[in-house]
């Protein structure tokens, strides 16, 4: 079905493909050679590049003389190939593989596949005149995975209460419009092209919660997925399907979807053949079962890994991939019940079945056992199935962190937990496996240090998506800088986010004064852990309004059946997660986290609240109380976003106005919530505690 009421008709803002992006390469002599669609695609952008600038373009076969070109895209002649030829000083060879070699200014982009060759031009556009002003280099860039994806939680209908996208703040969907697939699918292709340019290589189209009319992309629609398909593969991006576990009923009239069941079985098998003999390059299915109302294979007695493994002998012919959400929890928790603990939850029904899942299973999981609090705890399930492709699951929409309204960037954040290692050594130096060797294979994950057995390959990366038909794509246009820093984590998880930001503003404001780079690194280089002090304390999460999840309710959550709750006294405040006394949700982490996340004196204070109930009056490593320490953040918190908008105005008239007005009058509403914040969390504990402020501050 398609329909032509495109809602947005303002050209949607260039983010960080500017044409002045292109200046360096642009105004260069530049051959592309080499077949294959991609190829195409890279000659098409450089000939537009040096059309505008000045430069020069021509397309010659492979293995041609090049004469005096200043830059020369091509595919690697047959007999070489990145790896073979080159110091593979950023990776291993994969098929999206590059070699940059640079002798005398003049540079050589070499890739075995048409894919390579897009990553290595958008790595040329991303350096600008970097790229042939350096000294002679020979450089092998690898992918640190092949499965870089971002899920869309777009629904093709208008849900009731979550609406056209589900956690969505920036606009409608660019696929889906009210009912229909958009005929007009030139904003996916601009979508497309900035994904290409940070490495993205997989998109999920479709929410995971898919309702009646969205599964039907599976079977009757799936000629929408066809045409959406088409525009990501001129990107090197292909598209997977959210599905429904009961599609055999809803679509096929069977009267089950027992995983068990043969018809069902061979359902699912015909129905994959068809969307491969469509989409020859799909990638596979995403599945939430058993979670949030989500149909699964509980219903009939059998376990995820009956589910995902009969799904994956359907789409294993094509080399299709099954993601298997972990999220997987009781949302009909009785308050009452102390002993029932939805962190532990993904981890109990997972870890158990690890070495169960088919090769091509991937079970991805949540960073945190709860849901994208702004801080929680790395998940203990990314340590626990050593012998199960792991893909870790971000997100980049802010549900909980600001929803695009607050300027809150969180490339430190993701950082943080691909950094992380849960076995010894855990230093930042250390030599053991951090979470992105765990989902990515490399580094120290091959062998298991908890068995010394071999790690299954990784399963990447995944993260939902803050995009819509915005003018700015991400409502806050800021909040584009989340979306470049995920793409460029996934290609290499090391990268320090406050580079990625310096390249976000070279390409987003080509040429702007450096004044302009040196404020956005004060509005949003400490913006995550300001966001954090202002809102939840201590790591104790959900303080939100619920159902929408924006702005303060200190008890919104805490007497409903969705597990997330503070055990705010007038005594003192946290959920006892420890093994000796709590849920025993600690004894999921390998030793040392256990141990560490245990004790009192040894958990970290930006943990504290999630695995400790503690008085108010508890001092803190930092040396302040706990009841102090929430007064002190959320004072300091608005303080910084004050400071956040005095950075931004000082340069605010050097780009682009629309942009300055949209940011302005998102800052406003930053500041107004921030204030709401520090006010209500301030005044509940003062309230419960009846302590005062040390510093006599003003608590309503
Ligand atoms: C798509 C949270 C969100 C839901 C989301 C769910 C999930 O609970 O609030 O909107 O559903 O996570 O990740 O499946």
């Amino acid at each position: 079905m398609t329909g032509d009421t495109q809602r947005s008709t303002a050209a949607p803002h260039a983010a960080w493909l500017p044409d002045g992006a292109f200046a360096a390469l642009g105004s260069r002599r530049v051959v592309v050679a080499g077949d294959g669609a991609l190829t195409g695609t890279v000659a098409e952008e450089v000939a537009a590049a040096t059309a505008r600038f000045g430069g020069a373009f021509s397309r010659l076969e492979v293995g041609d003389a090049v004469a005096d070109a200043e830059l020369v895209l091509t595919l690697s002649p047959a007999e070489t190939s990145p790896a073979a030829s080159s110091p593979a000083d950023h990776g291993e060879d994969t098929d999206e593989s590059f070699r940059f070699t640079r002798e005398a200014g003049a540079v050589v982009v070499q890739a075995r596949t048409d894919a390579g060759l897009l990553r290595g031009l958008f790595h040329v556009v991303r350096l600008g005149e970097a790229a042939f002003d350096g000294p002679d280099a020979d450089e092998t860039h690898a992918p640190a995975t092949d499965l870089r994806m971002l899920d869309h939680w777009d629904n093709v209908d208008v849900h009731p209460t979550m609406g056209q996208v589900e956690r969505g703040y920036s606009g409608g969907s660019i696929f889906y419009d009210n009912g229909f697939v958009r005929s007009d699918l030139s904003r996916v292709e601009r979508y497309a092209r900035l994904l290409a340019a940070v490495g993205i290589n997989r998109v999920a189209i479709n929410n995971v919660n898919v309702h009646e009319h969205e599964a039907h992309l599976l079977t009757d629609d799936l000629g929408d997925v066809v045409r959406i398909a088409a525009v990501f593969r001129r990107w090197g991006i292909r598209v997977h399907l959210s599905v429904s576990f009961a599609s055999p009923i809803l679509l096929g009239g069977l009267g089950t979807s027992d995983p068990l069941d043969q018809d069902v079985a061979h359902w699912w098998v015909r129905a994959a053949a068809r969307v491969w003999d469509a989409i020859p390059d799909f990638g596979g299915f995403v599945v939430k079962a058993d979670s949030e109302g989500q149909p699964g294979p509980f219903a009939y007695g059998r376990t995820h890994a009956d589910g995902a493994n009969m799904l994956a002998a359907a789409v294993e012919p094509y080399d299709g991939l099954i993601h298997w959400r972990a999220f997987v929890y009781n949302h009909r928790q009785d308050w009452r019940d102390r002993s029932t603990d939805r962190a532990r939850a993904a981890f109990d029904h997972f870890h158990p079945l690890d070495g169960t899942f088919s090769d091509n299973v991937i079970v991805q999981v949540k960073y945190g056992p709860l849901d994208f609090q702004v801080r929680e705890p790395v998940s203990p399930v990314l340590a626990a199935m050593p012998h199960t492709r792991i893909a870790l699951e971000l997100q980049i929409t802010q549900e909980y962190t600001g929803q695009q309204k607050h300027a809150v960037y969180l490339g430190p954040q993701w950082s943080q937990i691909l950094g992380f290692r849960f076995w010894e050594p855990t230093g930042r130096d250390g030599g053991s496996p951090t979470v992105a060797d765990l989902a990515t294979g490399r580094g120290k994950a091959a062998e298991d240090p908890g068995t010394g057995t071999w790690r299954k390959p990784a399963g990447g990366f995944a993260a939902v998506s803050n995009v819509g038909d915005d003018e700015f794509w991400t409502g806050h246009p800021f909040a584009q800088a989340n979306l470049y820093a995920y793409g460029r984590l996934c290609w290499d998880p090391t990268l320090d986010p406050a580079t990625l930001l310096d390249e976000w503003v070279g390409l987003t404001f080509p040429g702007a004064p450096d004044a302009v780079r040196q404020a956005v690194h004060t509005v949003l280089d400490r913006s995550w852990e300001t966001y954090e002090q202002y809102t939840a304390p201590l790591g104790v999460g959900f303080m939100v309004r619920p159902g929408h999840h924006y702005g303060p309710d200190v008890d919104g959550y805490e007497y409903t059946p969705w597990g997330t709750y503070h055990f705010a006294d007038r005594d003192g405040i946290g959920v006892d997660r420890t093994v000796r006394t709590g849920t025993g949700y600690a004894g999921q982490y390998p030793s040392p986290w256990r141990e560490t996340y245990e004790s009192l004196s040894t958990c970290p204070d930006e943990l504290l609240l999630f695995f400790h109930h503690v008085p108010y009056t508890h001092v803190l490593h930092s040396g302040t109380t706990v009841i102090q320490h929430i007064y002190d953040t959320h004072f300091e918190g608005v303080e910084r976003v004050e400071a956040m908008i005095a950075a931004w105005s000082d340069v605010s008239t050097l780009v682009d106005p629309r942009l300055s007005e949209r940011v302005a009058e998102r800052f406003a509403e930053q500041l107004h919530s921030a204030t709401e914040w520090r006010d209500q969390i301030s005044a509940y504990f003062l309230r419960k505690s009846g302590i005062p402020d040390e510093l006599g501050r003003t608590i309503y």
